[in-house]
């Protein structure tokens, strides 16, 4: 029973250590410019309540597989709100597809808008 209790304290020490990693290069590389969400012309946007984001590391992750996904235009996530909200061209992508990139991240899509 012991040993147990020490593997999973190892385990949530290296989670939280890994987790606040993140965290402080992110803040590092933040530009503070990142509270509206870009669009043009036809671009549409979709607000997006994800649950599983913890940190600012979190937000990253979900910001660059979200970004990759052909046709999305801007991100953002807050973990604080469990929101991620993303602006694309409805010629090339659409909201199911950005769920997606938000599950394949490892976050849990709860609703859309
Ligand atoms: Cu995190």
């Amino acid at each position: 029973m012991k040993s147990i209790t020490t593997i999973l304290a190892v385990i949530l020490t290296v989670f939280i250590i890994g987790c606040s990693k993140s965290d402080k290069q992110n803040t590092e590389q933040k530009s503070g410019d990142d509270k509206t969400l870009q669009t043009s012309g036809s671009d549409k946007s979709v607000e997006i309540h994800t649950s599983g984001m913890t940190c600012t590391g979190c937000e990253s992750t979900v910001k660059s597989k979200v970004k990759k996904v052909e046709g999305v235009k801007d991100v953002m996530a807050d973990f604080k709100t469990n929101t991620v909200k993303a602006s694309y061209d409805p010629g090339k992508t659409n909201p199911d597809a950005i769920k997606e990139a938000i599950t394949a991240a490892g976050y849990k899509v709860e609703s859309v808008k």
